[in-house]
């Protein structure tokens, strides 16, 4: 598997130790495979036992979360919060609640966490956290219920210089008011505890907007390091949740033309490029399909299924829905297509094999961990205004953001060129965040 056997010793121990979790084993196994060069040439970190307590969570809580439905009969789902890497600040990550969810998604998420927060330069370590609770078809009194006894346990675990989540899959603004209120309650306490808070109660102005805006910043940069932009491109985006909405919103004022974009269900094509408010009127006040789209735009297409979205010729293509929502064969065609350019809003939404088929193919390619770091590092920015007690104006947080995405997509490219690997930013990125955490780690100790 890899030339340095410690490595590869780690890799075995990971796979022993997390039967039946490939999404955790491939999120380590594309780590470990650009920290190589880093191991090789820093024989401490093999001493200090840096990698083995790299890939271990320094904590796993999962439990169960009973609510009563509508119709008054008993459901149970199942909590999870992984606390990960606590070297360079509290644990910092989303909540995901979604009928996929288990351990081992919890766990590659919280492990891809740590360099992507490590990456935006501010103070907050890793983790992850949610639920196998599906927030689709559900009223708002049980979406209430179930948040407040999920944070009737979690609240026991988290704190605002310990642990903060924030949104993921199926959490959003409602979601947070819900689980704030309960904490709140709680605690007797008004701290900065979740990110992704809403404006009246120290939400940050901003956060909404910030991981799609940021993944076009990031891309933005990486266009014109090489030549190119956004102007006059056609994009196609995956997902139309927080994410895809706002990378929608930025893309396009960037001069971007946006013809596609799905649900689980499957994708509309608007070769006019798509119409932004009335996708907003669906997906966050209506709550409905994206299919109902074509009931507004007649003229526009809609398919069933996922993945024929990436047979859509386009110049960029922003995935930004689910994990391994890319695989080798949507790649190629994305590739033959004439796709010049692949930044992930989604954690991990290429196969490695798709990796593989776009590094070779020439794509300029953002990994995730570099291109969707907005999110988080707007949430560390509603941390420090909340410790502040203070504001920002949109316009401050979306110049903070704009600066930290473009020094993401520089310390990733300058990493990969001092390492002999330039032009690859899913190494540089890697690498990148890696260093402070093992600084910090190597500076605590055996701990
Ligand atoms: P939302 O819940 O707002 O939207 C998710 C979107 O992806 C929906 O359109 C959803 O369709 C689609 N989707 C979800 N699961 C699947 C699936 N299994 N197959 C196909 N489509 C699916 O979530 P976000 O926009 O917040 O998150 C999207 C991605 O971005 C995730 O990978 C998340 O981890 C990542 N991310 C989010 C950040 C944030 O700040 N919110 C920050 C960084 C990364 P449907 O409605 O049918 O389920
Ligand atoms: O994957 C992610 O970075 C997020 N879902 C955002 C996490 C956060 O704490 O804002």
């Amino acid at each position: 598997m890899f030339k340095n056997a410690y490595l590869n010793g780690v890799m075995e121990t990971v796979i022993k130790r997390n039967p039946a979790e490939p999404e955790f084993h491939q999120a380590v196994r594309e780590v470990l495979e650009s920290l190589e060069p880093v191991i090789e040439a820093h024989p401490e970190y093999e001493k200090a036992g840096l990698i083995e307590r790299l890939v271990e969570p320094e904590r796993v809580i999962t439990f169960r979360v009973p609510w009563v439905d509508d119709k008054g009969n008993v459901q149970v789902n199942r909590g999870f919060r992984v606390q990960f890497n606590s070297a360079i600040g509290p644990y910092k990550g989303g909540l995901r609640f979604h009928p996929s969810v288990y351990l081992g998604i919890i766990k590659f998420l919280g492990f891809e966490q740590i360099f992507k927060n490590s990456l935006t330069g501010l103070p907050i370590g890793g983790g992850k956290g949610g639920s196998d609770f599906d927030p689709k078809g559900k009223s708002d009194n049980e979406v209430m219920k179930f948040c407040q006894s999920f944070m009737t346990e979690l609240s026991k675990h988290i704190g605002a210089d310990t642990d903060v989540p924030a949104g993921d899959i199926g959490v959003g603004g409602r979601e947070i008011g819900y689980m704030y209120g309960q904490y709140k309650r709680l605690r007797n306490e008004f701290t900065g505890v979740l990110t992704g808070k809403g404006l009246t109660y120290g939400g940050s102005l901003a956060r909404t907007e910030a991981t799609g805006y940021g993944l076009c910043y990031f891309t933005d940069e990486m266009l014109k390091d090489a030549g190119k932009s956004f102007e006059g491109a056609t994009v196609v985006i995956s997902g139309s949740g927080n994410v895809a909405i706002y990378a929608t919103e930025k893309a396009t004022a960037l001069g971007g033309k946006v013809v596609a974009l799905s649900d689980s269900n499957g994708y509309i094509y608007d070769k006019n490029g798509v119409d932004l408010a009335a996708i907003k009127q669906l997906k966050e006040v209506e709550r409905k399909r994206i299919k109902e789209y074509v009931n507004i735009h007649p003229e526009a297409e809609y398919h069933e299924g996922c993945s024929g979205i990436w047979t859509i010729p386009c110049d960029i293509a922003l995935p930004c829905a689910t994990q391994n929502e890319i695989n080798k064969e949507s790649a190629e065609i994305l590739v033959k297509n004439g796709c010049f350019a692949v930044a992930e809003g989604a954690n991990m939404p290429s196969t490695p094999e798709a990796v593989e088929v776009f590094q070779s193919g020439g794509v300029l390619f953002g990994p995730a961990k570099a291109a969707n770091a907005g999110g988080v590092a707007t949430s560390a920015l509603e941390m420090s205004q909340n410790s502040m007690r203070y504001s920002w104006t949109f316009e401050e947080v979306d110049a903070k953001l704009h600066d930290i995405m473009v020094n993401i997509y520089r310390n990733s490219r300058d990493a990969a060129a001092e390492y002999g690997m330039a032009g690859n930013f899913v190494a540089g990125a890697n690498i990148a965040g890696f260093k402070k955490v093992a600084d910090a780690m190597m500076a605590h100790g055996i701990v």
